[in-house]
């Protein structure tokens, strides 16, 4: 057997708690139907493209006599980056499945969407299914980022469900899997195939969510990760009171992880890209920004700090977001450009070739940056035909800015910058206990959804603040969160990404701290993820879930 360590055995007694409605017996739960949903916008058209599926309402449970079960025969798929919890997700629809009939199977696509359409699948035994239960990552089955959206594709995924009999698809996936898995339910939908497909909420990004849709799993383990490490830097820096750490935090648009860390740290800085958008804030404002605090500081002898920049920010400022739009339309798969500049070997060459052929606007933007972050913005885009922010280190970028901005001012004080990057560190950590419980039973409720038939629903769980005994399991119809938009220059149905509201509590709550934060040193060290122990650290929420509000 394979050497694990000590923690990881604990972690694999872990016993989930889940909403006291799926505690007992699950067979004899039925869904109650609440009002019809609509489209957050663009009603007609998408009634349109599903017409099979729009506007179905939410369902809750509740409990009846007891009914028999079938054996059901289910596929899973983890789509996209990692978030922590998925494995739970598994264990949660592997249990439930097996307590309406233990006679049900469980398989897994391998290595995400493409083992769905290429029918790529692995038998999920309770063995396995035990040696991962509560543990990070995705390698029970592997992940990946293949989008099922072409006929072939769609075609391809409906022989194999046939093949296999499966009663249900589970998509465990952000905002475009989920998006996917509406496609698919209706396309199975109208060729009358009786697989039910239900989505799952994963991202640690945050940007999935809704009034009924209050969280997205994994964002509490990943921000605990990162959040403990910004606290151990923030130690560092002021003992040392030598360095500003620029750190950047993932989120590929939203700057949700950047504000739920700043809320458990207290930074000096913390940019938030929504904001830098909304207020028009152009590269050289926001460096100016910068530079006034640590004149500020400089002036009360502290030349360190710790500033968070969120990864989406470049695409945030507008000169960038005008440029970027434009070299995401060059860039696309297959075009031409695309192909002209994967025969340019050198980086030199590369650039001088997209500066012939972009705007004079954008190349005013392009010309001003440093020559590897212009390499970072050439380099391939991702399936969706956007730039891969992962890979520009926008810290370094603002590095540069400000120390150019400082030595224009004329600073006498100190300036030595270090750069961060905290990412994939946190998408695979082992769950907390929230995200434990939360996607056993995100895991328990698709079991229940694809047991009443329902398909293109989002397995979700309502009332997350309180503790998991009162927490409300519930199917939310995925069409409920979508709306039309521009991809690749046509109109597509997509769901909407939930960015920093300029009017939620939480971001309320940084605006009215940050500058107190920014010149006072009020760090708070969260230390690293507790599993055992005291109920206040075990079992915590983010920050952001305990201000916000939702129906
Ligand atoms: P999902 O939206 O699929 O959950 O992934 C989010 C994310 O972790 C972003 O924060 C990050 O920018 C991106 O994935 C990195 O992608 P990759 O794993 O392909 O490098």
């Amino acid at each position: 057997m394979k050497e694990i360590s000590p923690l990881q055995k604990k972690r694999l007694e872990y016993k989930p708690s889940l909403p006291k409605i799926l505690e007992e017996n699950i067979s004899n739960l039925e869904i109650e139907k609440k009002a019809k949903t609509s489209s957050i916008a663009d009603e007609t058209e998408l009634k349109e493209k599903f017409p099979n599926t729009f506007g179905a309402p939410i369902v809750n449970f509740k409990k009846s006599s007891k009914k028999e079960t079938k054996p059901l025969k289910v596929g899973v798929v983890f789509s996209g980056g990692q978030a922590p919890g998925g494995h739970n997700v598994i264990s949660g629809l592997f249990d439930a499945l097996k307590k309406l009939n233990s006679k049900s199977e469980l398989f897994g696509y391998l290595n995400g969407p493409s083992g769905v359409v290429d029918c790529k699948y692995l038998d999920l035994t309770k063995e396995l299914v035990d040696s991962f239960r509560n543990l990070g990552g995705f390698d029970l089955i592997g992940s990946g980022r293949t989008k099922i959206e072409t006929d072939e594709q769609l075609e391809k995924s409906l022989t194999c469900a046939k093949d296999l009999n499966l009663d249900g698809i589970v998509i465990i996936g952000g905002d475009d899997s989920n998006t996917n898995a509406a496609i698919l339910a209706e396309y199975f939908k109208k060729n009358n195939i009786s697989t039910k497909v239900i989505g799952v909420p994963k991202t640690i990004d945050g940007d999935l969510k809704s009034d009924e849709v209050e969280m997205s799993f994994g964002f509490d383990t990943a921000c605990r990760v990162y959040s403990e490490l910004i606290g151990n830097i923030a130690k560092d820096a002021l003992s040392a009171k030598k360095y500003y750490h620029f750190i950047r935090l993932m989120g590929r648009s939203a700057s949700h992880i950047a504000l739920e860390c700043a809320l458990k740290t207290h930074p000096n800085i913390v940019l938030i890209a929504e904001e830098v958008l909304q207020k028009k804030k152009t590269l050289k404002t926001v460096t100016n920004k910068i530079a006034d605090i640590i004149e500020k500081r400089s002036e009360n002898n502290k030349n360190y700090g710790t500033i968070l920049v969120p990864e989406g920010l470049i695409e945030f400022i507008p000169e960038f977001k005008v440029l970027i739009t434009e070299l995401n339309k060059l860039l696309a798969t297959n075009e031409k450009t695309e192909i002209e500049l994967n025969k340019l070997k050198s980086g030199d060459d590369k650039i001088k070739y997209i500066k012939q052929i972009l705007s004079k606007e954008s190349n005013a933007s392009f010309e001003h940056l440093p020559k590897a972050i212009q390499e970072q913005l050439l380099l391939d885009r991702d399936p969706h035909g956007n730039v891969k922010v992962s890979q520009i280190e926008t810290e370094k970028l603002l590095i540069e800015t400000v120390k150019k901005e400082l030595k224009n001012r004329g600073f006498k004080g100190k300036f030595n910058a270090l750069s961060h990057f905290f990412g994939y560190e946190g998408r695979s950590g082992m769950p907390t206990n929230f995200d434990a419980n939360y996607c056993y039973s995100l895991g328990f409720v698709a079991a229940l959804l694809i047991n009443e038939g329902l398909t293109g629903y989002m397995s979700c769980i309502g009332n997350l603040k309180e503790a998991p005994k009162n927490w409300t399991p519930k199917g939310v119809p995925i069409t409920s969160l979508m709306h039309l938009e521009t991809r690749h220059a046509k109109k597509k149905p997509v769901i909407k990404k939930a960015l920093v509201e300029a009017d939620s509590k939480s971001f309320k709550f940084l605006k009215e701290n940050r500058e107190k934060w920014a010149l006072e040193d009020l760090y708070i060290y969260p230390g690293s993820i507790q599993y055992f122990g005291d109920k206040e650290i075990t079992d915590s929420i983010p920050i952001s879930l305990k201000l916000n509000n939702f129906k």
